[in-house]
């Protein structure tokens, strides 16, 4: 009998979950989180230590080489794997391992082309969806400063570019423009007064869309590794002492500019509302939990971060709210061809969230900027 509460397993889920090599038999298989782009699974097996481990659908849609994600995935995992062989164990950090298929192979695909692969799950800890106080808002941001500071070494040139475009803010809006241009102005689609409030707060803002990028291309900011998606619920926090001790979901890990982190870290953990409420108009940016933010995140980075790299931290926050509102706007002009949806609007309703924070950030832009001045 399955446990209280818990769907039985899918057969086919077990026989996807056992071609990978992991020990014992599996007790279960649960959906694990809420990835907008790929399926994630929590696999349980019967052995007392690393007792559990994730398994993945990749989305190929979005993913198209996905050979390429796994060859990337294991590079960076090696790469951390051995910095943290070389320093003193002082505080628990841990990188997701790939686990091979049987026949020794980084994912496996089925009869009907969907492409799998298995990663371990960090032991005794646990990611939240939503940030809970001061506290987890200074791990998460430490979590995403001991990241790039255990990559910084780690050449780009080893990493293959897995998504064209990513973290390119004006390569989103020239597409939603030739989105937008293709629907016919009288479409019904135009009609909700929320798609209009979207493209006037769009229309504002378009040349604040090439900031980071402007500055990347005068040699201001410099291209290094990013994370991609540092967002609250990829931060494991230890159980037992509310520490973060990973930070997971490395599918975007490329050549880019960290401010495009640093700037969705805060997005994601300055919204205690999170970004899936549908309240929208009561959206705000909290000033605690961004400095709690900063702190944790400079008490790694400010060893590695530049005078010009300070001068762009608050572009960096105000530019990706708007850069993934833009990213949900659009898809929900195009009808939901990227994101998963839950409901019928949801990618409207989150792009309305986006664009709430970032008006909160617009308005707090003096304090924000006296933060860091004294946090420099
Ligand atoms: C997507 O699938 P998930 O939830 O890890 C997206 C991120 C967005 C995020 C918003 C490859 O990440 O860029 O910030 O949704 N990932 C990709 O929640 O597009
Ligand atoms: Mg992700």
């Amino acid at each position: 009998m399955s446990p209280v509460g818990r769907e039985p397993i899918a057969e086919s889920l077990l026989a996807i979950a056992d071609q990978f090599a992991h020990p014992g038999q599996v007790t279960d298989i649960q959906p694990f989180g809420n990835g907008n782009i790929n399926d994630t699974f929590l696999v349980t097996v019967d052995v007392p230590v690393n007792h559990q481990f994730i398994l993945q659908r990749i989305n190929t849609q979005v993913f198209r080489q996905p050979e390429l994600v796994m060859q990337n995935m294991r590079v960076v995992t090696d790469h951390i794997h051995d910095r943290l062989q070389q320093q003193p164990p002082d505080l628990r950090w841990e990188t997701p391992r790939v686990l091979p298929t049987r026949s020794d192979r980084d994912h496996w695909e089925d009869a009907t082309g969907a492409v799998w692969r298995a990663i371990s799950f960090i032991d005794q800890s646990q990611a939240l969806e939503a940030i809970q106080n001061v506290e987890h808002a200074r791990e998460v941001g430490y979590a995403l400063g001991n990241f790039h500071r255990l990559i910084s070494d780690l050449n780009p040139d080893k990493l293959a570019d897995t998504l064209e475009g990513f973290h390119i803010t004006p390569r989103y809006l020239q597409h939603y423009q030739s989105v937008l241009s293709n629907i016919h102005q009288t479409s019904q689609a135009l009609v909700d007064e929320n798609v209009q409030y979207c493209i006037d707060w769009i229309a504002d803002r378009t040349t604040f869309a090439s900031v980071l990028e402007e500055a990347k291309n005068q040699g201001k900011l410099r291209l290094r590794l990013m994370h991609g998606d540092p967002k609250v619920n990829n931060v494991m926090i230890d159980i037992a002492t509310q520490k973060a001790v990973s930070i997971v979901d490395l599918d975007t890990v490329k050549p880019g500019l960290i401010h495009y982190d640093i700037g969705d870290c805060l997005r994601s953990g300055c919204n205690p509302l999170g970004e899936e409420t549908q309240d929208w108009q009561a959206v705000r940016f909290d000033l605690d939990l961004c400095r709690g933010i900063l702190q944790g995140y400079l008490s790694v980075a400010h060893a590695f971060l530049t005078g010009q790299d300070y001068d762009y931290l608050f572009d960096a926050i105000r530019l990706i709210p708007f850069e993934l509102g833009l990213r949900f706007f659009t898809d929900h002009l195009e009808g939901d061809v990227y994101f998963k949806t839950k409901y019928s609007g949801h990618n409207l309703m989150r792009a309305l969230v986006q664009f709430k924070l970032m008006e909160s950030i617009e308005q707090q832009e003096v304090a924000i900027r006296q933060m860091m001045e004294e946090m420099h």
